[in-house]
């Protein structure tokens, strides 16, 4: 099967979409506001790492999906979309539930820094106000869980759907995500040490993109050893991630970024590129990539089964990431 990054995106975009809550209902306000975080403007890498992770180890043909219209769309019904009706593989529920998570951060997030834009539109508080804004993230966290949930239904009793959504809570919580996100809001304006940011990194920032890379090999089947070593090139991948993160908000494009720069220093955050300046940042960023990449290498020989091809855009991603400029 032959495919261009573009129809990915594209797929990745409809299976978002599709996972979307309706906008019915009493609790329409707020699932208004859910939407808007979610839809438009994002770079979707966790799903996409996650279904690219995915589709290299795979080499369970019958589940593969394909980009060609099995992700119906058109069906108006939510108790359909809720069955899962319209899911056609066992990693969408868990795509589409990632992308939840980081956008309920990312609303939380700007909540607390007062962030007027995000994506190059209004921030979610801006435009629903604070209170259906806090609303919104709460239940897009909930509804992450309700989505991934589905995978239970399409696989009854199947471990590795298990083992998925034990990652699921897993990363995004106190020992991940929140607990990287509280050292962060308890650390502000005060100096911190090498390791104290390491911690902040890894959870605040690595987690969900580990839990991105370990969820696809888990349910492309991969030994426990090389989901191990996957989680290892996700943290690497992260910490340039979030380290890359820093120097954009030095030196980035408000234009390409669709946010605001500059936000670190307002908010007296003490970021690696703050601390350790501007090269030495973009030497740190191009290192651990490099180490990122010659691990996942070895598990590329070690893999029972490679697809070749997404092995290559899985790589090309990662690299990607090191001077990305939004
Ligand atoms: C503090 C009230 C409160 C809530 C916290 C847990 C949490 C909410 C926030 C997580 C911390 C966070 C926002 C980390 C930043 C990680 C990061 C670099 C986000 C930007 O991700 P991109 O570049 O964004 O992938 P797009 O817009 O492309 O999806």
């Amino acid at each position: 099967m032959s495919e261009n990054m573009d129809k990915i995106k594209e797929y990745i975009e409809s299976v978002i979409e599709g996972s979307l809550p309706e906008e019915e209902g009493h609790a329409k306000p707020v699932i208004e506001a859910m939407n808007y975080a979610v839809r438009g403007g994002g770079k979707r890498i966790r799903p996409l790492l996650m279904y690219l992770t995915y589709m290299s180890f795979c080499n369970d043909v019958s589940d593969e999906t394909e980009q060609s219209g099995n992700n119906d769309n058109s069906t108006d019904n939510a108790s359909e979309k809720r069955a899962g009706n319209n899911v056609s593989s066992i990693v969408e529920p868990f795509m589409a539930a990632l992308e939840m998570i980081h956008c309920y951060s990312l609303v939380h997030d700007d909540i607390l820094d007062n962030d007027d834009l995000r994506r190059g539109k209004p921030s979610c508080h801006k435009q629903y106000g604070k209170d259906m804004a806090l609303l919104a993230g709460d239940g897009l966290l909930n509804y992450a869980y309700e989505t991934a949930a589905r995978a239970f239904t399409m696989k009854p009793g199947d471990i590795d759907v298990e083992k998925a959504f034990f990652v699921l809570t897993f990363k995004p919580g106190l020992y991940g995500m929140l607990g990287g996100q509280t050292a962060d809001v308890y650390l502000t304006g005060k100096p911190v040490d090498e390791n104290q940011l390491e911690y902040i990194y890894r959870n605040k920032t690595s987690a969900l993109i580990e839990c991105a890379m370990m969820i696809g090999a888990i349910l492309a089947g991969l030994p426990q050893d090389l989901v191990d070593s996957l989680e290892n090139v996700a943290y690497k991948v992260g910490m340039a991630f979030q380290v890359r993160d820093d120097i954009l908000d030095i030196e980035g494009d408000e234009k390409l970024l669709g946010k605001t720069v500059g936000q670190d220093a307002d908010n007296d955050k003490y970021t690696f590129a703050r601390i350790h300046g501007l090269d030495e940042s973009r030497k740190y960023v191009e290192d651990i990539t490099k180490e990122a990449l010659e691990i996942l290498a070895e598990i590329g020989k070690e893999a029972d089964s490679v697809n070749e091809e997404y092995f290559s855009l899985l790589t090309d991603v990662l690299k990607s990431l090191a001077t990305r400029n939004m």
